[in-house]
C-alpha cells in the first residue's frame, strides 16, 4: 500500500516493530491510502489542510482557528467503555474498570475490522515528554481521523527523530484509533460500538468508533495508562498533574509546583492564573533527581482545555490566548458566521447557530428528546503552550524542573478549606489519597456526585491502589528536598453561594510557595496546617488589591469536624475493599479520624 516515498520514510526508522505495527494496522483496517509523517513542517501543513478539506475541522474568522465537532453522543470520556486487558483469572482493584484479555482483543479488534474502509490511514510519531531526555517516550500513532492528528501535533512534541534512536526497539507506546463509519456530519455512526481497550503488557490501546479528544488522541488520556503501569513498574511517576511555576512579587524565585485535581475543578485555570508561568496542565512525569528533588516534566507540550468559563474576568490569560491570533482548534462550541461561543464567556449567547447538536436553536431538543445547552459544558480549546506569554522558560528542559510543592485539589462544596498544608510526607500522600470531588462534565454520566478520586487519578489507575500508594510513600522516602504537599478546595459553599472569587487561588498560590521557603507561620489543626488570618489579609491585598476580612476567614478555614468525620467514614469504606493497603497510609488514616474525634463535640 505504500508508495516509495512512503516506504522509505518507514525504513529509514530502521524499527521492524514499527513495520510490523503499520502492516498489521493496514490489513486489519483495510485503509484506502496510506500516508506515514514525519516531523517536517509540510508533513504537518498536510496534516493541516486536510482536517479542512475533509470537513473535520471548519476554518473559524480568526485566522490559524478552526472548529471540531464530535458526535452529540461522543462529548466526553467514556468510562465505561474504557477498559483494561487483564489475563484470565487476574484480579486489579475494584477502583478499575476491566475486560478479560483475549475476549476483549476479540471485540476491539472486530470493531477495528475494514474501519478505514474509503479513508486515509496516518502513520505519525510523537515523543511524550522531552525530546533527547530521561523522561521520553517514543509513542506511534495511526488513525484515520485528520482531527486526531491534527490535535497531536499540536498538543504533543515530534517524535519520528526520537524514534530513529530507539535503534530498533520495541520501547515505545503504540495506539490505533479509527473514528469509524461516519454520518453525514462527519460523525462517529456507530457509538454503541465505541471501545477504548488497554493492553498494559502490550503498552498498546486500541481505541474505534470515536472522535472525542480525550477517547481518540492517544497520548493524551490514553497513553497516561500506559504509563502510569510502567512508572509503578520501574521507579517514577506518572500522574495527573499540571507543572507550573509560582512567582512571588519582591521575591526574586521561582518556586514550581505540580497539581493534581480531577477534570473541571480549575486545574488549567490554576496553572494559568496571572503573573506565574505554565509548564504543563494536565499530565506529568516524576523522577527523583541527582540534586535530592524529584523533577517533573510536562508529558505534552499543549492544552486541550475546558473553554467553558473562560472569560476576561475570571480567566484572563486563557481568554487572550483563546481570542488572539495562533493555531487553535475549538470543540463543540456555538458558531455564528464563523465565530465560537461558549456558555460562561462574559457575554449573551446567540439563540441560533451551529452546534454539537447540527442546526442550533434556542429550547430545541436533542436526538435523545433532552434539551441542548448552547454550547457543550465540556467544549474545549486545543492550544500550543510555547506560543502563550506565560510559558514557562524552562517547559522544555529535558532535566524537567525541581518541584517544591504538590497540590490536590478537589470540588467539595461542604468539607474542606480552601487550603491546607499536609502535617507530614504520608500524611500528605493520605491527604491526596482521599481527594473527593463532585463530578463534572468532563466525563459521561450524571453531573453533581460526590466522587472518591485518590490523587485525581481514578479514572486513569491501572494498578492496585496499594502499590500506587506505596510508590508515592517510597518516593518521599528517597529524597533529600522533600516538596510540601497542599490540599486546595475552589469550591466550598454557604447558602449555595461559592465562598471565594475563581482569581483567590492566586492568594492560595501565594501561600503555599511562601510555605516552601518558611515565610509564613501555620495552624496546625487536625487536618494539617491552615493559614494565618494575617498572612491571608496581607497577600489579599497584595495580590488582588482585595479586603479580607476575619469573617471571610472564619468562614472559610473553620474545620468542620462533623463533615470531616463522615468524610473519615467514607474513606474507611472505599479502603477497607482493597487488599495489601501500605500500614503507613492506613494509620494516617486511622490518625486523622482520632485527632478529629477529639474535637466532637
Ligand atoms: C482532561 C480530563 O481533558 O481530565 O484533561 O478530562
Ligand atoms: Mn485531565
Amino acid at each position: 500500500m505504500l508508495d516509495e516515498k512512503n516506504r522509505k520514510i518507514l525504513e529509514d526508522l530502521g524499527n521492524e516493530h514499527i513495520i510490523k505495527k503499520v502492516e498489521e494496522a493496514i490489513e486489519l483496517c483495510k485503509p484506502e491510502k496510506v500516508t506515514i509523517l514525519t516531523d517536517s513542517q509540510e508533513d504537518i501543513d498536510y496534516i493541516r489542510k486536510i482536517s479542512k478539506e475533509n470537513g473535520e475541522e471548519k476554518p473559524l474568522t480568526m485566522k490559524g482557528h478552526t472548529v471540531h465537532f464530535d458526535s452529540y453522543y461522543d462529548q466526553a470520556r467514556d468510562k465505561e467503555n474504557t477498559k483494561v486487558l487483564l489475563p484470565k483469572g487476574k484480579y486489579m482493584s475494584d477502583f478499575i474498570n476491566t475486560t478479560e484479555k483475549e475476549q476483549g482483543l476479540k471485540e476491539v479488534l472486530s470493531f477495528l475490522d475494514g474501519s478505514m474502509k474509503g479513508k486515509e490511514m496516518l502513520v505519525c510519531f510523537f515523543c511524550l515528554g522531552p525530546c533527547n531526555s530521561k523522561f521520553a517516550i517514543p509513542s506511534l500513532q495511526i488513525t484515520d481521523s485528520f482531527y486526531v492528528a491534527h490535535s497531536e501535533t499540536i498538543l504533543f512534541r515530534p517524535g519520528y527523530e526520537e524514534f530513529k534512536k530507539l535503534n530498533g526497539s520495541d520501547k515505545f507506546f503504540y495506539f490505533l484509533h479509527s473514528a469509524g463509519e461516519l454520518d453525514e456530519r462527519n460523525n462517529t455512526k456507530n457509538i454503541d460500538k465505541r471501545r477504548i481497550y488497554i493492553d498494559l503488557e502490550g503498552s498498546r490501546v486500541f481505541t474505534v468508533n470515536n472522535q472525542y479528544a480525550g477517547n481518540s488522541v492517544g497520548l493524551k488520556k490514553l497513553a497516561i495508562r500506559l504509563a502510569l503501569y510502567k512508572a509503578n513498574h520501574e521507579d517514577w511517576l506518572c500522574e495527573h498533574m499540571f507543572v507550573m511555576g509560582v512567582h512571588p512579587e519582591g521575591k526574586n524565585r521561582v518556586t514550581y509546583f505540580t497539581g493534581a485535581f480531577p477534570s473541571a475543578c480549575g486545574k488549567t485555570s490554576t496553572a494559568m492564573v496571572p503573573g506565574q508561568t505554565i509548564i504543563g496542565d494536565d499530565i506529568a512525569y516524576l523522577r527523583v533527581w541527582n540534586d535530592g528533588y524529584v523533577h517533573a516534566v510536562n508529558v505534552e507540550q499543549g492544552i486541550f482545555g475546558i473553554i467553558q468559563d473562560v472569560n476576561p474576568e475570571d480567566d484572563p490569560v486563557i481568554y487572550k490566548a483563546v481570542t488572539t491570533l495562533r493555531e487553535l482548534i475549538v470543540s463543540n462550541v456555538l458558531v455564528v458566521d464563523g465565530k465560537p461561543h461558549w456558555l460562561g464567556m462574559g457575554q449573551d449567547l446567540p439563540k441560533e447557530g451551529y452546534n454539537y447538536a447540527g442546526d442550533y436553536k434556542e429550547e430545541m431538543k436533542g436526538p435523545d428528546g433532552e434539551s441542548v445547552s448552547p454550547a457543550n459544558k465540556n467544549a474545549r480549546y486545543t492550544i500550543r503552550i510555547k506560543e502563550l506569554d506565560n510559558a514557562d522558560p524552562d517547559a522544555d528542559n529535558p532535566d524537567g524542573v525541581p518541584i517544591g510543592g504538590f497540590i490536590y485539589g478537589g470540588r467539595d462544596s461542604d468539607t474542606s478549606v480552601p487550603v491546607l498544608e499536609s502535617l507530614s510526607w504520608s500524611h500528605g500522600v493520605y491527604v491526596g489519597a482521599t481527594v473527593e470531588s463532585e463530578t463534572t462534565a468532563a466525563a459521561i454520566g450524571q453531573a453533581g456526585i460526590r466522587k472518591h478520586n485518590p490523587m485525581a487519578n481514578l479514572d486513569f489507575l491501572v494498578v492496585p491502589v496499594g502499590l500506587y500508594l506505596k510508590n508515592h510513600l517510597e518516593l518521599g522516602k528517597k529524597l533529600k528536598n522533600l516538596p510540601k504537599i497542599f490540599h486546595t478546595n475552589y469550591f466550598l459553599k454557604e447558602n449555595d453561594k461559592y465562598l471565594n472569587a475563581i482569581l483567590d487561588k492566586k492568594v492560595w498560590l501565594l501561600w503555599m510557595e511562601g510555605r516552601v521557603h518558611g515565610d509564613y507561620e501555620a495552624i496546625e489543626t487536625p487536618i494539617g496546617f491552615i493559614p494565618k488570618y494575617e498572612d491571608l489579609r496581607k497577600l489579599f491585598k497584595e495580590a488582588l488589591n482585595k479586603e479580607y476580612t476575619e469573617d471571610d476567614y472564619k468562614k472559610q478555614f473553620t474545620i468542620r469536624v462533623k463533615k470531616l468525620l463522615e468524610k473519615a467514614e467514607r474513606m474507611k469504606e472505599v479502603f477497607e475493599k482493597e487488599k495489601d493497603l501500605p500500614e503507613e497510609f492506613v494509620k494516617e488514616m486511622e490518625e486523622e479520624r482520632k485527632r478529629l474525634e477529639t474535637y466532637e463535640s
